[in-house]
């Protein structure tokens, strides 16, 4: 690819709607190909049928394609697909033809190539360029093929990347333009993809544009692993040399409508559409004809909302010729500037910006963080330990929080069994997680688990600077934001200026020397535990809230988190006092600016409802008011009572008291029969 190609199509793309090719698999089907005509002479003695491997024509009857690719390039289409959709290694293995997946792309991306350069030869002006497509494969990174077991996956992360960098490895070698990661089901998939293309980048010091294509299959709107449009937008926003996003393939382009529009408000790069010709008939035929087809598509282009369209599914080069009339008439759509702001994802989007309230991660899913849910992950009651997580969803968590680090655990394996199970879950899955662990290989297991974009807890500079970089741009590459501890080569950071100082550095490093998002920056400048008796431990809650308010003010992007049950390990076993410690801590130290913290989701007190004696008492430990504060919220804490057990019962049946409709949503969303 030549270093100018990135440029050359964005510069098109804001002067005018590009078009690209139509349908590939029912062009050749159209051939009426026979057995012998797949085999060529070169498989003659092949193993294992051949027919229906549209993607071996290319090496067998190479003349068809080049004339399906010259029919499209005449009908107007600037950007034409190599004929590559199964061509992985996973994919041909349905017909043992995994050895010639290197040949295949390579002699595709060679074909359309040729074609297309001959078409801009002749037309300098309207130039012609190959996408080399990457398919989903026939298998699913984030979904269990096995609905008795939603744990399972039948193809892992590294397969995948593996299968898709041999791909890249022939389209590249074969000449095209640019990448199309296409008719995305499954984001997982296609964050392997993405992840194989960036590796490539930095292998072979070349440019390589992209553009992702996901697919909707049913009438709730959401890809076939569940993720809404916009979902499915933020786990890919990583993608490198981005130039265009949008959806092809499925339910044709009427039922496409609503959803193009979803995600044409907030995509600040170009869209693109190219859905098939309406839906199949029973014979699994496409009837819509070019006009129908052109005229669902101009609601489109008439509205604005796409940069790039073609076909799928049953267009013909009559459909593109269509369309062709269609890009002359109307303008491209102009993109809007991103916007600001920490996006997350899981089945849905959670985007944290200057405006949001604070974010509360959910800490229980934590095998050193809760007795029980340890107790459950050691015992393998995975029922249990789910009922933890959403559990901590009910109460109100926006992100969980997931740690399998102990001794005994082999906690990489936890870490994968945990989040896929969860993943299965889609009450549980709509929330981004956060994977927690001290150990590398753990959080980079998690990661390869993760279908929306998510949080690394966490890195730090305790190891140096190369690793802290190194391991920084591999989580980009999985497309997480990331935890930042203020810790380095010297230890953990305690005063305010240590906390400072690392950060500064840390943020430093990451944005300069990597060009790391700010926004995908989470400082954790160290809650610590304060009230433990040892005088050098009285400053820890103000030097938090210190740094915090230097982080937010001077480490533009930059988003702060805490552990925050840390501060009060002292009074473990006192939850009245404790609770009451995390709402005043937190109280000010969002006021100072922190954004998100780790807690318990569902039991977080209000600071107007501390009883004001025992307020007093705690803010004055926190803030280090006197040299007795301590003590004197030790002998307070002796005469502060638990709630009792019918309390916590009350607690728990309010919504008993909602209005009947409001009850009923209550207990159907919980799944609660009783009553
Ligand atoms: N920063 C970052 N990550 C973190 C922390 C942090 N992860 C772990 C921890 N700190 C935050 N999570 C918890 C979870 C639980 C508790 C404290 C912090 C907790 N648990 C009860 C206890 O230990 O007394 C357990 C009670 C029970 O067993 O039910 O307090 O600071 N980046």
């Amino acid at each position: 690819m030549t270093q100018s190609r990135r440029k050359q199509i964005l510069q098109l793309l804001s002067e005018r709607i590009l078009l690209m090719d139509g349908a590939m698999g029912t062009s050749i089907q159209s051939y009426k190909l026979q057995e012998d005509d797949f085999r060529g002479t070169r498989f003659q003695d092949h193993d294992h049928p051949l027919q229906g491997n549209n993607d071996i024509v290319s090496l067998t009857r190479p003349e068809i394609i080049e004339e399906i690719h010259r029919q499209f390039l005449r009908a107007g289409a600037d950007i034409i697909e190599t004929n590559t959709f199964n061509s992985t290694a996973i994919s041909q293995s349905d017909y043992h033809t995994e050895s010639v997946v290197y040949e295949l792309n390579k002699r595709s991306a060679e074909l359309a190539k040729a074609a297309a350069e001959d078409f801009t030869k002749r037309t300098p002006e309207k130039p012609r360029f190959v996408a080399g497509a990457l398919g989903p494969t026939n298998k699913t990174c984030s979904l269990s093929p096995d609905v008795n077991n939603p744990g399972f996956r039948a193809v892992t992360f590294a397969q995948l990347v593996e299968t898709y960098s041999e791909q890249l490895k022939g389209l590249i070698d074969g000449g095209v333009d640019l990448i199309l990661v296409e008719t995305v089901f499954d984001t997982l998939n296609a964050k392997a993809a993405l992840f194989a293309i960036n590796r490539m980048r930095d292998a072979t010091k070349q440019e390589i544009p992209v553009i992702i294509s996901g697919t909707i299959t049913d009438q709730s709107g959401r890809t076939l692993s569940g993720q809404t449009p916009e979902a499915f937008w933020i786990s890919v926003s990583h993608a490198q040399q981005l130039v265009a996003l949008g959806f092809n393939c499925a339910l044709g382009a009427a039922q496409l409508l609503p959803h193009v529009k979803e995600i044409a408000r907030v995509l600040p790069v170009p869209v693109i559409v190219y859905p098939n010709a309406g839906l199949p008939n029973e014979f699994g035929e496409y009837d819509q004809t070019p006009e129908q087809f052109a005229r669902e598509l101009e609601d489109f282009v008439s509205q604005g909302l796409v940069n790039i369209i073609g076909g799928c599914c049953g267009t013909t080069p009559h459909h593109i010729e269509a369309l062709n009339e269609l890009v002359n008439q109307y303008p491209p759509r102009i993109h809007p500037q991103p916007k600001p702001g920490l996006h997350l994802s899981g089945l849905e989007p959670l985007t944290l910006s200057a405006l949001s309230n604070f974010t509360n991660i959910g800490e229980r899913t934590n095998v050193t963080g809760s007795r029980r849910f340890a107790k459950l992950i050691r015992e393998e009651d995975f029922e249990g330990a789910l009922a933890i997580a959403q559990n901590q969803v009910d109460g109100g968590a926006q992100i969980l929080d997931i740690n399998l680090d102990e001794g005994l655990l082999d906690s990489k394996a936890m870490m994968i069994k945990l989040i896929n199970l969860m993943a299965a879950d889609p009450e549980i899955a709509r929330l981004p997680f956060m994977v927690d662990s001290s150990k590398w290989e753990v959080l980079e297991a998690g990661l390869q688990c993760l279908q929306g974009k998510g949080i690394v807890n966490s890195i730090s500079l305790k190891e140096g600077e190369e690793n802290f970089l190194e391991q920084a741009k591999t989580i980009r590459d999985y497309g997480a934001a990331v935890v930042v501890m203020a810790f380095d080569e010297g230890g953990q950071a305690d005063t305010t200026e240590r906390k400072i100082s690392i950060c500064e550095r840390a943020y430093k490093l990451l944005t300069e020397r990597i060009h790391f998002p700010p926004e995908d920056i989470i400082f954790d400048p160290n809650i610590l535990t304060v009230a433990t008796g040892i005088d050098e431990h009285n400053n820890y809650a103000i030097n938090f809230i210190e740094a915090t308010r230097w982080i937010k003010e001077n480490l533009p992007g930059a988003k702060v988190s805490g552990g925050i049950s840390n501060i009060s390990f002292s009074f473990r076993g006192n939850d009245v006092v404790r609770e009451a410690m995390h709402a005043a801590f937190l109280y000010h130290a969002i006021r100072a600016g922190l954004d998100m913290g780790i807690v318990n989701a569902g039991q977080l007190a209000v600071y107007e409802d501390i009883p004001k004696d025992l307020l007093e008492k705690v803010e004055a430990v926190l803030f280090n008011k006197h040299k007795n504060a301590t003590e004197e919220l030790v002998a307070f804490a002796e005469s502060v009572k638990e709630l009792t057990p019918e309390q916590k019962q009350q607690n728990k049946l309010e919504w008993r008291e909602l209005p009947v409709e409001k009850r009923l949503e209550h207990a159907l969303v919980k799944g609660i029969t009783d009553f």
